[in-house]
């Protein structure tokens, strides 16, 4: 039996620009599946030690690698993280760092109840392009795309956008 071919997608950026927001929806209206780094995390327990400046446990980077490896291969995976080159590459198809004004951003974050060092250390995260210039150096440039994050009407455009090209992506791969 020949499977359909479907692509794996990366939705990553600083937290609070619109990840989860659009992972979701996106996976609704192209039937992919959604997974949320975070919550896989916690579900499998899968960390190693605990970040106290920051307050967080800390990722077990390979047991996450090693936990959804079947499945990225399979395809058709929308993953969500604010991160993005503890990844192997050859994961995804395609990889979307989504962009938030900072002073938006600094809004979401603040009625998210983040405070203090993190609140500023996220929206400095931004500021600087962090999480782009990571997704530059783990994935071929040509796959790295920008996207605004700042308003209901930007989602809907990325969500018509992400549809229209994994439709595409679809035809040509099958
Ligand atoms: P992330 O998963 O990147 O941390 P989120 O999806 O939880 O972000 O969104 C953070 C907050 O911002 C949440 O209250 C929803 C809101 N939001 C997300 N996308 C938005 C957009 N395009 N325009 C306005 N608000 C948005």
């Amino acid at each position: 039996m020949k499977m359909t071919k479907r692509p794996n997608i990366l939705l990553t950026g600083t937290p609070g620009v619109g990840k989860t927001t659009l992972g979701k929806e996106l996976a609704q209206r192209t039937g992919l599946t959604y997974v949320n780094i975070g919550d896989l995390a916690r579900e499998g327990e899968l960390f190693d030690g605990y970040d106290e400046e920051y307050q967080c446990p800390i990722l077990d980077e390979d047991r996450v690698v090693d936990e959804l490896d079947e499945k990225m291969v399979d395809g058709g995976m929308i993953i969500d993280y604010h991160g993005c080159d503890l990844f192997p590459e050859r994961w995804f198809h395609i990889v979307f760092v989504l962009r938030t004004d900072n002073t938006q951003l600094y809004t979401r974050l603040e009625s998210r109840g983040y405070t203090g060092k993190k609140l500023q250390d996220n929206v400095q995260c931004e500021i600087f392009q962090t999480i782009l210039e990571e997704a530059m150096e783990a994935y071929r440039e040509e796959i790295v795309h920008q996207l605004p994050s700042n308003s209901p009407e930007d989602l809907e455009h990325n969500l018509e956008q992400i549809a229209q090209w994994t439709e595409q992506w679809m035809k040509d791969h099958n």
